[in-house]
């Protein structure tokens, strides 16, 4: 059942060079399964279609995800103590640069992105993930202890084929660590932003378990963790009785159940705050333009393109966005065809307001741009309503 219309909107990480470019651009639609509560978008398309040889995310590009991979590493290592090690979606090597190259294998189809793990001297193949290649993969390496994944499971179409493909090659007592972000957290943010065309998929505990299922997997423990504007890090072992649910997973099925997202309704109200955060943004917008003040955007993120297309935002609100990543640099937001250029520290003399299209990363920024908050320079956040801050 759809149950909000998010417009028609550009691919999010295809940033056009010129502002003439041609764009492929698709109706956002969001489906709620009533069957087994899932959240998807409607039209789906295949990875080859978006992650290919030039793809410009690189999860290394903040200090908070270095350091998060960095302490989940070391849990890993001492809390587990199994050593072979597979990562689907391993992008720049900024998890599996923590563990022994000789163990470990990581799965990235973008070329240019997994050139950097290589450079990091991480075993990298350079493919989607398919039963095909687990299979390949096991004559040549056998089976693996801990399988790895974060932000990726939710960007691939086919997931009973992810998890035919996982349970192949993980040992019957192996883990497989799985990070996405969090339906009740996107829920509670109304961060509808989170839905755009690589995010194929939003879990909660209650519609994973459910799919996972399927497969004689089973949720055993998780975190709720503060990656990405609130995620879920779910651990994972193939069913055996013996193995307890621990109270986090009860208490997270509680919770999700308390705050219905097993309910249609829940979703058609949060359909209607979308709608109130949409009026609210371009209003205040409207209001920091009339007073002639400079607003300019602040990380040009897969998010922020859903946001300036949902809202119709243009470089008649936002003049341009400043971005640390060089494939996005000198190029454009998709479909609203801001100007994005390369990060400099943000200055009062020539900045009143930055729209944080990064929210994810608000700590991180704000620590970093001391100097323009102390000389009385304004935020905005449209999470979990649109505001300026501080
Ligand atoms: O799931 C996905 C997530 C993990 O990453 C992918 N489908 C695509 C991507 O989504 P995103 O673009 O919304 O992710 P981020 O991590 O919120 O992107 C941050 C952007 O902001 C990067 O382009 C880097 C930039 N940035 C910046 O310019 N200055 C980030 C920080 C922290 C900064 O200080």
């Amino acid at each position: 059942m759809i149950f909000l219309d998010l417009g028609l909107q550009p691919f999010a990480n295809e940033y056009p060079k010129n502002t003439k470019d041609k764009e492929k651009k698709y109706r956002l639609l969001i489906d709620f399964n009533k069957k087994n509560g899932v959240i998807s978008i409607k039209k789906k398309f295949q990875s080859n279609k978006i992650f290919k040889k030039d793809y410009p995310y690189r999860s290394s590009i903040s200090k908070t995800m270095k350091e998060s991979f960095r302490k989940l590493s070391n849990k890993i290592k001492h809390k587990f103590r199994k050593n072979k090690i597979l990562e689907i979606g391993c992008n720049d090597g900024v998890f599996l640069k923590n563990f022994n190259r000789k163990n470990s294998l990581g799965i990235e189809p973008c070329s240019n992105i997994a050139k950097l793990s290589k450079r990091k001297g991480i075993n990298v193949l350079t493919e989607y993930w398919t039963y095909n290649l687990s299979s390949k993969i096991k004559r040549k390496y056998g089976k693996f202890n801990i399988i790895f994944s974060a932000n990726t499971i939710t960007h691939i179409q086919n997931l009973d084929e992810v998890f035919k493909a996982i349970n192949n090659i993980l040992d019957d007592d192996g883990i497989l660590i799985i990070q996405d972000p969090s339906l009740l957290e996107l829920i509670k943010n109304n961060a509808y932003d989170q839905f755009y065309n690589e995010h194929i998929y939003v879990f909660s505990y209650l519609s994973l378990s459910k799919i996972l299922d399927k497969h004689n997997l089973k949720i055993l423990d998780l975190e709720n963790i503060k990656d990405h504007g609130g995620s879920i890090r779910y651990y994972i072992k193939k069913n055996n009785d013996k193995n307890k649910l621990s109270t986090s997973v009860l208490k997270q099925k509680k919770l999700e159940i308390k705050n219905g997202l097993n309910k249609l309704e829940t979703f058609i109200k949060f359909k209607k705050r979308v709608e109130n955060s949409k009026k609210k943004f371009v209003n205040l917008l409207k209001k920091i333009k009339s007073d002639n003040k400079k607003i300019i955007g602040y990380g040009a993120t897969a998010k922020a393109v859903t946001v300036l297309n949902y809202c119709k935002i243009s470089s008649k609100y936002v003049d341009y966005f400043f971005d640390t990543t060089p494939e996005k640099q000198n190029k454009f937001m998709p479909g609203v065809k801001i100007p994005i250029k390369k990060y400099k520290k943000l200055k009062r003399k020539f900045v009143d307001f930055a729209f944080l299209g990064a929210w994810n990363f608000k700590e991180e920024i704000f620590f970093k741009e001391n100097n323009y908050i102390k000389d009385k320079g304004k935020f905005i956040s449209h999470i979990p309503f649109p505001k300026i801050i501080p």
